[in-house]
């Protein structure tokens, strides 16, 4: 992004772009308006003001500190009292600031979230096109941005806060919970993606990729070698999460063996059981293609299968290859944690859609608000069910259509959408 792209983001961007369900055609037109706006602003405005030109230099010194990408001068301007920052303006533009080192791009996902309206397979679709960036480092600063966001109120959490206050948040609160719910948007898509994605040889956008196809056809022997129409990187994620379940992982042609091991990261010893999974080539079909072995991380410390990415040995020292004995997927710790897997995208899907609708006056005739709830409910079709409409009720499938109806999602109904394809309709 350029100098004045980013003074979109934090200034200007979300009044009228998003606010106004601005067509891709009006974006584009309106924000090269916009930037020759803004060239006056900075540099007739700001450059010859008068008044407050403390508070001007300061605003042009921040914009130029992030323009260079120089964050630590950005956040001690921030930090300066004689810039006069508002708790509100810390806010956004100190998890601005993460946000661009983790490559979240507001515009650019508010540009194709507007794009994505008429389409379906909403999510799908958004996984695809944000699982370029999926890595541990990107949701590393993604999760920094979350807790700035988070400093907006001490007595509840963020998504709680925006949610519950959403008719009484100021315009500021109301940017702070909708740029929040980009970043949980991203955070459930990269969670999602690198835990499929790790030890398959393919990226996470490569998987992401799959996972759109499985949704439109049978799938082929390079992506599906048992031929039960799931990706096989799914299948293995969900033969991991049965078995953390306690339950029998019955995927067909597939066998489970696991392995106790243990991995020192500096200091602390963490217990788990590596599961090694065999998708076994269809006999009919896929003979001619080598079995597929794909490995998972189940911590004994949580029952929970975790996110892992590239391999490391017992010692936390990266590997090539992994095997059973020496090198292991690698588990990720975000600010000393490991993720579960499921949960987390679980969680950060619901959040997601409760702060961008939360950040709107009129939700329920608002684009942007309306695909924030279409991902869940693309979640819940499979099994309505098994989502929770209003405060505690199973959905049926007409309360999903009705906008005004509050969607929660549940790992159940994230386990069947994942194992979900149509089939294409016969002539
Ligand atoms: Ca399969």
């Amino acid at each position: 992004m350029n100098l004045i792209d980013r003074v979109l983001v934090f200034e200007v961007l979300q009044r009228y772009i998003i606010k106004n369900n601005m067509s891709i055609e009006g974006k584009v037109t309106f924000m090269k308006t916009v930037k020759i706006f803004l060239i006056f602003i900075l540099f007739v405005v700001f450059g010859c003001s008068s008044d407050n030109s403390q508070e001007d230099e300061c605003k042009i010194e921040l914009i130029s500190a992030i323009e260079n990408e120089d964050f630590q001068l950005a956040l001690s301007i921030l930090e300066n009292e004689s810039c006069n920052f508002t708790q509100e303006e810390k806010i956004i533009n100190k998890a601005l600031i993460y946000n661009i080192q983790g490559n979240v791009d507001f515009l650019e996902i508010s540009a194709y979230l507007a794009e994505l309206i008429s389409e379906d397979e909403k999510y799908r679709k958004i996984s695809l096109y944000l699982s370029t960036d999926a890595s541990s480092q990107n949701l590393q600063n993604i999760e920094e941005a979350l807790q700035v966001y988070s400093q907006i109120n001490s007595d509840d959490d963020l998504v709680t806060y925006c949610y519950t206050y959403r008719e009484d948040l100021t315009r500021k609160e109301q940017d702070i919970c909708y740029f929040a719910g980009l970043s949980f948007l991203t955070k459930s898509v990269h969670t999602l993606f690198i835990g499929l994605a790790n030890e398959g040889g393919s990226t996470a956008k490569q998987v992401a990729n799959k996972f759109l196809l499985q949704a439109k056809r049978y799938t082929f022997c390079t992506e599906d070698r048992n031929q039960n129409n799931i990706i096989d990187e799914v299948d293995a994620l969900l033969c991991a999460v049965k078995y953390s379940q306690g339950d029998n992982c019955d995927i067909d042609n597939l066998l489970l063996t696991t392995k106790d091991i243990t991995i020192d990261v500096q200091g602390n010893v963490y217990n788990y059981s590596l599961l090694k999974i065999k998708i076994k080539s269809d006999e009919d079909q896929c003979s001619i293609y080598e079995d597929v072995i794909l490995y998972k991380l189940y911590s004994k410390d949580t029952n929970k299968i975790i996110l892992t990415e590239n391999y490391c040995d017992q010692n936390y020292s990266p590997c090539d290859t992994p095997d059973e004995n020496s090198c292991f997927p690698c588990p990720v710790f975000i600010n000393g944690q490991m993720i579960p897997i499921i949960d987390t995208v679980t969680y950060s899907l619901n959040a997601s859609y409760k702060t961008i609708w939360s950040s709107f006056d009129a939700p329920e005739d608002t684009n942007m608000a309306k695909v924030s709830r279409d991902f869940l409910k693309e979640i819940c079709l499979p099994k309505p069910e098994d989502c929770i409409c209003g405060r505690t009720d199973p959905c049926t499938e007409e309360d999903l259509d009705y906008y005004i109806v509050p969607l929660t999602i549940t790992e159940e109904a994230l386990i069947n959408y994942l194992q979900t394809h149509y089939q294409e309709e016969e002539d």
